[in-house]
């Protein structure tokens, strides 16, 4: 119970707490809502104790709106759709700004635009602040969401404290963070991580409200300010744009708060792997957004005996222990999934995460309240059925174009998994043995490969590439570079955050082993020559029998170790084109390896560790024997 002093009350002014008792918020905390309702003036406070009965009465006043509806086949699964001017991140508004702009990006060549970080000075961001926060929660509730992001209380874990004006976003924190009264008990009177966020459509409203979504997409900004610890988004409702425990906190400013205490804020999933001898291993995965992590880290698995059991599927904190071995835990308390080709076949247990307690973000909905997207044809009852698209459309299985956006999302509690691990919710994290880097690579990738040490394993990551994908607004298929899975999420300097991973191969240490994957590699036909999904287990089968130094199952390439033919187990599989599956073509290489070198040059530039330059230096050389 603390009281409330002059300075606070003065800032409150008039504006009502509507709910919550405000002397259960530390001085630190009341300080930040009373200076932050003063700025954008809402017309009261709400705190959120995140229970259930809280929760309804939001969820109520939603559906009664229209911008939620409920999904009548399940129990508590809402609907809602989005102004379609708001349906992905924007990373072109989405800004690190610190002092000195080299601690956001690197010294990239002259003219060339940094694609890694997106730097803007504290003096313009005061001014784009100023441009936009002041009164616009008018009309509005402010909402007060205290959460963790990890267990409570945990040695790993963190606390913010959300402020926002969207009741959707108060629904999709509760399922995505903990947000429960304990957290001020855990927080005492610490600091947190600062993150305000409104939708930038102040009452009475201007324009158009589309679809009951409110939202400003001309003046969308999000804004990070790592020394402070601070996270600013305007004008956006839409996942990673508005649940700024996601990419804001838990890996832009994460990753920051990681390098100066020595441990690693990544964009992983992490999952358990039994083999059919009873011992089980964590694996940690990169891939980019909507690149197969929540598929992988919920894979059930085609081989007999074997057992996937999910930790996390978005984001993974890790940090070497007393044993030298590196512990991971998920942040996250819920799963923020892609809709479109999540189905029984390929994803049962995200499916049956997903059937109660969840709500879908522009996805279709049929005539008998069920939710559709692309991927479901084969296991809809009715085929003729009559569906609304997510643009509110009529539409039937076969019509031309999409029923849902490709970026249309399951927010679904993760403790709703059929095979969530016992100890996704353990303070201390699970061992992490390797890590796994991918993309979707059409051509010239193989389908794994092992790389041949720590250093080695870096460089790798440092040129990840993938096909764009519907996560953002990049449109078109071509391949980019997305360096760890984070060029849309790195809270610094690339070249300090390649130092970073460099450092912590400290003596004593057991640093896992880095491999490399592409589900994704195509024929002539531009058919996927790998099946995918529950078959990926044959991969981690072979990784897992290569971390135990079995031998003759693979052969050295230039970029790694590739398995030999029969060291993967392909039984009952069918026909699989082995040679163009796992083929490291020498043209293809050759090309790479000079583009790879050209976007570190530019990109990192003097940035880049000597100790990377050296790796590529040793892999040109391996290529160019070819
Ligand atoms: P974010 O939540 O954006 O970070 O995405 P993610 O990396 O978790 O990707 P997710 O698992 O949701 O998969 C994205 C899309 O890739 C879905 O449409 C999946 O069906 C598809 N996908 C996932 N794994 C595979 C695979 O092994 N093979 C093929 N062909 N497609 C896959
Ligand atoms: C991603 O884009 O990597 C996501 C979705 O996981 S979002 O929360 O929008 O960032
Ligand atoms: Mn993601």
């Amino acid at each position: 119970f603390y009281v409330v002093n002059e300075v606070v009350m003065r800032r409150l002014g008039h504006v009502p707490i509507l709910k919550g008792d405000f002397h259960l918020l530390s001085p630190k905390v009341q300080r930040f809502v009373a200076e932050k309702a003063e700025l954008m003036r809402p017309r009261g406070i709400f705190i959120c104790d995140g229970t259930q009965h809280e929760a309804q009465e939001i969820i109520d006043k939603l559906v009664e709106r229209g911008m939620l509806s409920p999904l009548k086949a399940y129990e508590n699964n809402y609907i809602c759709r989005t102004d379609p001017k708001d349906v992905a991140r924007v990373e072109s508004k989405t800004w690190m700004v610190t002092p000195d702009k080299y601690q956001t990006v690197c010294h990239t060549a002259e003219g060339v635009d940094p694609i890694m970080g997106h730097w803007m000075s504290p003096t313009q961001m005061a001014d784009e602040l100023d441009g936009r926060f002041p009164g616009c929660m008018a009309g509005r509730i402010m909402y007060v969401i205290p959460f963790s992001m990890g267990p409570i209380g945990g040695p790993l874990s963190k606390i913010g404290v959300q402020l926002t004006d969207s009741n959707y976003v108060v629904l999709s924190m509760r399922i995505m963070t903990r947000v429960c009264p304990s957290v001020w008990d855990a927080l005492g009177d610490n600091d947190f991580v600062r993150c305000i966020h409104s939708v930038g459509l102040p009452r009475p409203v201007k324009q158009k409200v589309v679809n009951h979504w409110p939202c400003n997409p001309d003046r969308v900004l999000i804004a990070h300010r790592p020394p402070e610890r601070e996270v600013w988004s305007f004008g956006s409702g839409y996942g990673g744009n508005s649940l700024l425990g996601k990419k804001c906190f838990a890996l832009r400013i994460a990753s920051n708060i990681a390098k100066d205490e020595g441990w690693m804020a990544e964009h992983m999933l992490i999952m358990g792997v039994t083999r059919p001898n009873g011992k089980e291993h964590f694996i940690a995965a990169a891939f980019p957004s909507a690149c197969g992590k929540t598929n992988l880290a919920m894979l059930e698995p085609t081989l007999p005996g074997w057992k996937v059991r999910c930790v996390g599927d978005d984001i993974a904190w890790m940090k070497f222990g007393e044993d030298g071995r590196l512990y991971g835990i998920n942040p996250e308390a819920g799963f923020f999934g892609v809709a479109p080709g999540t189905s029984k076949k390929t994803n049962p247990m995200a499916v049956a995460t997903f059937q109660k307690n969840s709500i879908f973000t522009n996805t279709a909905e049929t005539a008998t309240g069920e939710y559709y997207w692309e991927g479901l044809e084969d296991e809809i009852a009715d085929k003729n059925v009559e569906i609304t698209t997510w643009l509110g459309d009529k539409w039937h299985i076969g019509d031309p174009g999409v029923a849902a956006h490709p970026n249309s999302r399951f927010a679904a509690p993760a403790e709703q998994c059929p095979i969530i691990h016992d100890k996704w919710q353990d303070p201390q994290g699970v061992p992490i043995e390797a890590i796994i880097f991918g993309g979707r690579r059409p051509q010239g990738v193989p389908l794994v490969f092992e790389t041949k040490s720590w250093l080695h394993g870096i460089f790798t990551g440092s040129f990840l590439k993938s096909e764009a994908t519907a996560a953002a607004e990049h449109t078109g298929k071509s391949v980019m570079h997305d360096p760890f899975a984070m060029r849309p999420f790195m809270g610094y300097n690339f070249g300090q955050y390649l130092q970073h991973w460099i450092d912590l191969n400290k003596p004593g240490r057991k640093v896992p082993q880095i491999y490399h994957v592409n589900w994704f590699r195509r024929d002539k036909d531009g058919k996927f020559l790998w099946p995918g999904f529950g078959e990926n287990i044959r991969v981690i089968d072979w990784i897992l029998r290569r971390l135990e130094g079995e031998e003759g199952s693979g052969h050295e390439t230039p970029i790694g170790t590739v398995p030999n033919k029969g060291s993967l187990n392909l039984d009952g599989l069918g026909e699989v084109n082995w040679d163009e599956l796992m083929s490291v073509p020498a043209a293809y290489w050759k090309e790479d390896a000079k583009e790879v070198r050209k976007f570190l040059e530019q990109q990192v530039g003097p940035d880049l560790p000597a100790e990377i330059r050296k790796e590529m230096e040793e892999q040109e050389k391996r290529i160019e024997a070819l």
